[in-house]
């Protein structure tokens, strides 16, 4: 028997880091047709199989993916964004420090309001950036997260790298979250 749950995950990140990017590379032709608009706020469904979780072979997990549209200052919106949100993917971008810098604000956030949740960094355009770089931005990320991240990804919207992955991966955790 199929079962399917529906868990609601939400991005954060600063303003041009490629959050809406990576939820269309993920999400592909479902985002142009299957979102619901309000204001300020896009919601993109996606379902993802997934395997092996609470000893069931297959499980149907339907990410409602919740992005802030445009400039919206985050901490003005955040508590009726966040509520009731498994997961979040953090997304920061490696050509911006201070995108990277302000990570541990958003985790604070989000874990305010849902301190059972689970976090995911992207690190994000890794296409602009070498892998010296890139491996000084994963160490700092990976301080900054301690342990309430669960993973850092190096990710990029551009090249497809390690999309499916990050939205996957918060789709495990999310399920099995008790
Ligand atoms: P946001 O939703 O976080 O505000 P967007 O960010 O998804 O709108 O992306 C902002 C800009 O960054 C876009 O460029 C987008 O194409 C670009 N971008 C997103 N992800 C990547 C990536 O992985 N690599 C590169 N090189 N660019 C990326 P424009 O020019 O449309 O503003």
């Amino acid at each position: 028997m199929s079962v399917t749950i529906s868990k609601k995950m939400c991005m954060i990140g600063d303003f041009g880091v490629g959050k809406t990017s990576l939820i269309r590379r993920f999400v592909d032709r479902q985002f142009s047709d299957q979102y619901l608009s309000t204001v300020g706020v896009k919601i993109s469904r996606k379902s993802v199989e997934l395997e092996g979780v609470k000893q069931r072979e297959n499980l149907t997990a339907q990410l409602l993916i919740w992005d802030l549209e445009g400039h919206t200052k985050f901490k003005g919106i955040a508590p009726t964004y966040l509520q009731g949100a498994s997961g979040v993917l953090i997304v920061a971008d490696v050509s911006r420090t201070e995108t990277v810098e302000r990570i541990s604000e958003h985790i604070q956030l989000f874990s305010s309001v849902n301190p059972k949740g689970s976090i995911i960094v992207a690190l994000n355009k890794v296409d602009l950036i070498d892998e010296e770089k890139l491996g000084v931005l994963v160490e700092i990320s990976h301080s900054i997260g301690q342990d309430k991240v669960i993973a850092v990804y190096a990710t990029s919207a551009k090249t497809g790298k390690d999309v499916d992955e990050i939205f996957y991966k918060l789709a495990y955790t999310m399920v099995e979250q008790v």
